[in-house]
């Protein structure tokens, strides 16, 4: 069986407690690895390996040494890609076609953006006159924060992570990494390339383990960890923030949503439809940004949803490998129950059940697995359970609206606040509208379309905080004014 171990200060090492959990393929419920878990000794040995690096080679390093590093390191994803893929593709049953397209790609970009970030953006300079006439100059200097916890989910479990250590490292930190207990094996992976770039000793260290009473918890309470990166749900994100509130530590929260898709009259349908099926059921639903509100203008609520039905009716459910494949099963077993529970929930609240609703009939070899029938939903009230709480499946409701003014309203009517998404072919109605939602992106005609330079995060309950361009620059170091009288 392959054993994953924690990699610290360099090197690839076991728990010293002798603990160990379970890697599990979520396409047939079958063991892939066995994963060691952190308990306090290994996060105190991260957190000071992270701590001693920045005193190193790795502290008085110049920004050209460090981008070219970083550049090593995107490079060294991209020569290792299948490894990746597979890696990342068993941990979460995801399709191939998928992980080749977003995953791994978004993996090494997160290296080479960041590190063009910091090479290129300048700080502010102001200057001032003083009452004796000879005036005075203010500029800024950037400073690495110190040592950063990256605390990372599953869905996305490369990319996820590397979003947060690309910038990260690029302006000149140390980071711990955690994991998701569902996904170890590309953060470990990534700690041998970080080794054959050349990354210093100590500046990316990775232990694995849960959260409460494990690694998570121990990391994120740890006083020597200056500042939190954390994605994931809102509840863990609440968690997070109490422990960062001791010492006063930074913190960038990525949390949860229920995210809306307003569907105009006069929105160009086939676009429409292709961008809520990906935006509904890609990554099995697992996409934080993923839409499960769909609100759609009542002269064509008929034939959308007869059409989005034709389309989820039209995914294959599959096996990673199988090319015609473009839906997975969930991440594992719980999160099926979780998700089953709210198929249940929606049924019994009085919804019409559109397509799904269920668990797929799949070969007896896959029936272990975690799998789930795409879903829709239509007819429930407002306050239904499966249209206030996040699913984070491959479902979503469809309700009727007959006014821009009660379609803003509809897609606000939550306490999250990430993405959402705006089918109308009107410019001015497109403008309108983004301005009136209350979410950290809005995507007008697409969905998940990133530009790697902009804001990303969200309000309400989905966050704190922005990352992305000069945003990660941010939080991710100190910004020191020093004022000059001339
Ligand atoms: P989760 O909150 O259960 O776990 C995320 C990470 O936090 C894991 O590594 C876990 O071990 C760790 N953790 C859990 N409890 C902890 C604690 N008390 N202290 C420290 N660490 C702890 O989230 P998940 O189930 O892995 O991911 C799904 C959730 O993530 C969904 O809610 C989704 O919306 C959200 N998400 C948000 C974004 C975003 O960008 N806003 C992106 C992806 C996922
Ligand atoms: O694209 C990104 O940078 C990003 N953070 C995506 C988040 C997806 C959530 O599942």
């Amino acid at each position: 069986m392959k054993e994953i171990k924690h990699f610290i200060n360099g090197e690839f090492v076991g728990s010293s407690n002798g603990k160990t959990f379970e890697n599990i393929n979520p396409i047939n419920g079958k063991q892939i690895a066995t994963v060691h878990e952190g308990g306090m000794d290994e996060v105190n040995q991260a957190v000071s390996s992270a701590r001693a690096a920045l005193q190193s080679e790795w502290g008085s390093m110049d920004v050209n040494e460090r981008v070219n590093l970083l550049y090593k390191v995107a490079d060294g994803i991209n020569a290792r890609f299948d490894e990746f893929l597979e890696a990342e593709c068993a941990d979460t049953g995801k399709p191939y076609s998928l992980a080749r397209h977003i995953d791994i790609p978004r993996g090494a970009a997160n290296f080479k953006v960041f590190a063009d970030t910091i090479k290129n953006e300048g700080t502010e300079l102001f200057t001032m006159p003083t009452p004796d006439g000879t005036g005075a100059i203010n500029y800024a200097l950037r400073a690495p924060k110190g040592v950063i916890a990256v605390i990372s989910p599953w869905n996305l479990p490369l990319l996820l992570m590397t979003w947060k250590v690309g910038p990260a490292l690029a302006c000149g930190n140390t980071v711990i990494v955690k994991p998701s207990e569902e996904t170890p094996t590309t953060t470990a992976l990534l700690g041998e390339v970080m080794n054959d770039a050349g990354i210093p000793k100590g500046v990316f260290n990775v232990v694995h383990g849960f959260g409460p009473d494990s690694a998570g918890a121990y990391l994120t309470q740890h006083a020597d960890v200056d500042a939190i990166t954390f994605t994931g749900e809102t509840l863990t994100g609440t968690a997070i923030m109490q422990a960062a509130a001791v010492g006063v530590r930074d913190i960038s929260l990525e949390l949860g949503g229920k995210n809306p898709a307003v569907v105009f009259a006069d929105c160009d349908m086939d676009k429409a439809i292709e961008g809520t099926t990906r935006s509904v059921f890609a990554n099995c639903g697992q996409v934080c940004l993923g839409t499960e509100r769909v609100f759609v203008e009542r002269s064509i609520f008929d034939e959308f949803v007869e059409r989005l039905k034709q389309s989820a009716e039209g995914l294959k459910v599959g096996v990673p490998e199988d090319k015609d494949s473009n839906m997975g099963p969930l991440v594992s077993k719980t999160h099926q129950e979780k998700v089953l529970s709210y198929y249940k929930n929606a049924a019994e609240e009085g919804a019409t059940v559109v397509t799904g609703g269920g668990v797929p009939d799949m070969p007896e070899d896959l029936k272990g697995g975690a799998w789930v029938e795409p879903t829709i939903w239509t007819g429930l009230a407002d306050d239904a359970t499966v249209i206030r709480e996040e699913i984070f499946g491959p479902c979503c409701h469809i309700r009727p609206f007959d006014t821009e003014e009660e379609a803003i309203q509809l897609a606000n009517d939550t306490e999250y606040g990430l993405a959402s998404s705006v089918w109308t072919e009107n410019i001015s109605r497109a403008h309108r509208v983004a301005a009136q939602i209350d979410s950290g992106i809005v995507w007008v005609n697409s969905w998940f379309l990133r530009d790697l330079r902009t804001p990303f995060g969200g309000m309400k309950g989905s966050g704190i905080g922005r990352e992305g361009g000069v945003h990660s620059l941010e939080f991710y170091t100190e910004l020191k004014n020093v004022c000059i009288k001339l």
